[in-house]
Formats: C-alpha cells, structure tokens, sequence
C-alpha cells in the first residue's frame, strides 16, 4: 500500500475502491482524514509509514449467520458481525448493535470512530463494534434470549477479557449482555470480564447505565464553561428515549435544565412545561420495562406527538441520542436559527456531513467521539473493576467518570484550538484521538 496521505481526494478515492457501497463508513473516514492529513503535513514524525492506511483498514471483520428458532416454531436466520479495527492501544472494546438498519459498513464506521472515542478516554482500548440485523422490537424475552445464545455460540471464539470486550449499542441493553454474558461464561467455563454493561449481580458497575447520557451533559457543561455560562435555566432539545436519551435528560434535571424533547422511531413529543422527575420516572418504566412507544407520553402528560424529529423546537442546547444521521442540513439550519448555542452528540454520527458542516462554524459543536465517550470509559472502568475482584461506589465511578469528560475536553481543546482562541471540536477529538493511537503503532513496529 503507497502512502497516499498528503492528498484527501487520492485517499478517499483509494478507499471508495476499495470499500465499495460502504457510505456510512466513507463519511466517517472523510471527517477524520480531513483534520489528520493536514496534521501529518505539519507532523514529520507520523509520516511514512502509513499510518492512516493501516489505520482505516480493520485488523479483521468477522461475519457469520446465526440461526434460532421463534416462539411459533419457525426457524430464522440472521447475519451478525464483529468488526475488530484496531487494538493497538488495547484490547478490542466496543458496542454490539441489534438493529435492522446494521450493515457490514454501519458497523465499520462505529467501531472507527471507536478507535479515536476509546483513545480519547485514556484507558487502554483497542477499537471494536459488532451487530445484526435481527430486530429485537416485539420479540418475546425467550426469542431473544434464543438468539443471544446462539450468536454467542459464534462469537465466543474471537472474544475475551484480554482480547475482545462487546458491550451495548442500539436494542442492546441489560437484557441482551446478560443472555450473552450467560452462554459465554457456560461455552467457556469461565467468570470474566468478558462483556461490559453486565447487571450489577453479575459483575456489572454501579453507574454503567447512566454513564453515556450522563457524560454527555458533563462534556456539554465543559463546553458552556469555556464560555462563561452553564446548564443551569437552558432549554433542551434531545432525540432518542433508549440508554442514552433517558440519562442525558435526567442529568440535565439533576443540573437545573430543560428537557422538552424525546423520540423514538414513531416521532417524538414536545412538552413546552419540561420533562420533570416525574415525567422521567414515567418514561424510563415506558421504555426500560414496558418497552412502549413514546406517544403515550403525550397521551399521559396532554403535550403533543408527532412524526418526525424533534429539531424544530426552540432551544439553546441540543443532544441528538438515537441514531446516525438524525440532524440534515436543513434541521441545523433550524435549529441555528431557532437560537441554538450548543450541540453535543450523544448517538455517533448523529449528523450529516453538510449539518455538521454547519455547527461546527456556528456553534459549540461536540462530536459523538468526544461527547458519548462517558459510556465506553465506564465500561474501562468495569473492566478494571472485574480484574481487580473489587465493586467502587457509585462516588467513586461518578467521579472518574467527570474527570475523564474533563479530560477529554481538554485534549479536544489542545488540539482543537483556532488562532482566534475558539475550539474545533471535531479536530481536536480526531488529532487528539490519533495521535496516541499512532504513536503506539510506531513504537510497536509494523505487524
Ligand atoms: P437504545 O436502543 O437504548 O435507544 C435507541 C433510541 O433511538 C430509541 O429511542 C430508538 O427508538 C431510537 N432509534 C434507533 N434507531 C432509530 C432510527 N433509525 N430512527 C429513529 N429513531 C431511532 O440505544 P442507545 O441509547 O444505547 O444508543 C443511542 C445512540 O447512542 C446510538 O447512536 C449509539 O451508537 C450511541 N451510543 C450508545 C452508547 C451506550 O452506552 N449505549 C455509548 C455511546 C454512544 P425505537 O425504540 O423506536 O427503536
Ligand atoms: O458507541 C459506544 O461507545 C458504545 N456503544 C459503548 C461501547 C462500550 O464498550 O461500552
């Protein structure tokens, strides 16, 4: 492979090739390969030994079928992936995604951005993501569970404490990493700290769950900070009411803000009085136990449900946690017109190239990468917890958790930093990502 990566077009043009119809993947290697080939120019220590190459070409991508049978009797058949990018710095960490949408190239792109998130949270994490196509909505728990074993019955021989950690994503939460957890620690006769997100009877860390929605408004308070301003009486449009969406709107309670949105893939609700405890406490029994749709929401508190997405709603701070590709051009023009100050990503990607075009002239704009790192770092944290035999409190867990969004922050700014002393974000998290990454592919030779 020649060093293509003093010029961006020859590269992406290079990896189109060579990733033919992968969209979701080339728009992920776009953003990061626009901050780092600039970067390498000025950089004569990285380059020449194609970094960014070895870097967008996964160390290996692992495909198999998973078969199961439903509550009728019928035999089903699903494809499942684990995508194993990088584990330079660690061992490979990352998300399994249930969702209809996964697709060979959803998945590189997460476990992509992966490899900078996990760099910029300071533990040792290689790059991961894994998924199918199955879709767990209306699924009974023993479908699911079904399923969860038998994909398990694959992908136990490419995992394990030391060499691959899965975790939740998108329809994979408490339940699904305990069926999964189940059938490895029975395939394996082993108690690990095989997955992460694991119930806190087996193994799990006090704080996991709340950890990505949670960070996020931690990040975003960094944000404001820089400004002189703070959480405290803004107004909130989220997306999404899954893991991330329900503990970002609790932490900007917690911090005296104003959520008014939250959307599932049905539409979304629009509560100009706030979405208090209260009403939280009803959307977490709604989504977490009763796995309903939101529009009961708007039934029980007399606001409004409409289809679409929430971005029309005036407000100073955004989260978009549900999905990539959630915010078009036209929503960020919206939202900036509407007054936004502040958009921090709780999903990945949650933003088409031409929006977060936009945001990251207009506004404080945190990418996925930076901002949803919470979620991942508690997971470090849960490994750490598991080798050591030992439980922290949720103080504890908490605490770190603050100085990791800190942190991160702080490296996105080193790197992010204009002239005019305003912050690029996005550069910062993908240099400040890179660099560790990189600099661990040197040292450890070429292989
Ligand atoms: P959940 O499955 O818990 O929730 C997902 C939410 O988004 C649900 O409300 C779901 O609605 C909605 N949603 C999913 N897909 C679509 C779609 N195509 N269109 C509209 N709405 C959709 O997932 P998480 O909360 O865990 O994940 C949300 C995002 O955050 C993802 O981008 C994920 O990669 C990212 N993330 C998650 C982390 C974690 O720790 N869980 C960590 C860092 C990032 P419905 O119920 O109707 O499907
Ligand atoms: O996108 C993500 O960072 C996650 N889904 C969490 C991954 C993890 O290993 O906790």
């Amino acid at each position: 492979m020649k060093n293509t990566c003093t010029d961006i077009n020859a590269f992406m043009s290079g990896l189109r090739k060579r990733n033919p119809g992968q969209r979701e993947f080339h728009d992920a290697v776009q953003e990061v390969a626009s901050d780092i080939i600039p970067f390498l120019a000025d950089h004569k220590e990285f380059q020449g030994e194609c970094l960014l190459e070895r870097l967008t070409e996964p160390d290996r991508v692992i495909s198999f079928r998973v078969s199961w049978v439903d509550d009728e009797g019928n035999v089903r058949a699903d494809r499942a992936w684990r995508v194993q990018f990088c584990n330079a710095i660690g061992p490979y960490k990352g998300g399994m995604r249930f969702h209809p949408t996964v697709t060979e190239s959803v998945l590189k792109f997460l476990g992509f951005e992966q490899i900078f998130k996990n760099s910029l949270t300071g533990l040792p994490m290689g790059g991961a993501k894994g998924g199918s196509n199955f879709n767990p909505k209306g699924k009974s728990d023993g479908e699911v569970m079904r399923f969860c074993q038998s994909l398990m019955i694959e992908l136990h021989r490419y995992i394990g404490p030391d060499t691959d950690v899965p975790a939740g994503d998108i329809g994979v939460g408490a339940r699904e990493v305990g069926y999964l957890f189940g059938k490895y620690r029975r395939l394996s006769n082993t108690f690990t700290g095989v997955l992460t997100g694991k119930g806190l009877n087996f193994g799990g860390s006090i704080g996991r769950k709340e950890a990505t929605g949670h960070g996020v408004v931690y990040f975003m308070r960094e944000m404001l900070a820089t400004r002189g301003d703070g959480i405290e009486g803004k107004t909130a449009v989220v997306s999404g009411s899954g893991n991330v969406a329900l503990y970002c709107i609790e932490k900007l309670i917690q911090l005296g803000a104003k959520p008014v949105t939250a959307s599932d893939s049905s539409g979304f609700i629009y509560d100009p009085n706030g979405i208090d405890e209260e009403k939280l406490a009803f959307l977490k029994d709604l989504k977490e136990v009763r796995r309903g749709r939101i529009e009961e929401y708007a039934e029980k508190y007399g606001c409004t449900f409409s289809v679409g997405r929430p971005w029309a709603a005036k407000a100073h701070l955004a989260f978009p946690c549900a999905t990539q590709n959630e915010i078009t051009e036209d929503d960020a023009k919206t939202l900036i017109a509407n007054g936004l100050m502040a958009l921090a990503e709780g999903a990945n990607m949650p933003c088409e190239p031409g929006a977060q075009h936009l945001l990251r002239q207009s506004v404080l704009y945190a990418p996925g990468k930076a901002s949803n790192a919470g979620g991942v770092a508690v997971s470090g944290l849960e490994q750490s917890q598991n080798a050591m035999r030992i439980n922290w409190s949720l103080e504890e867990v908490d605490q770190r958790l603050q100085i990791i969004m800190s942190d991160i922050h702080g490296k996105c700014s080193k790197y992010g930093k204009h002239a005019n002393g305003g912050i690029d974000y996005v550069r910062g998290a993908n240099i400040g990502g890179f660099t560790k990454v990189a600099s661990a592919l040197q040292e450890c030779g070429v292989v």
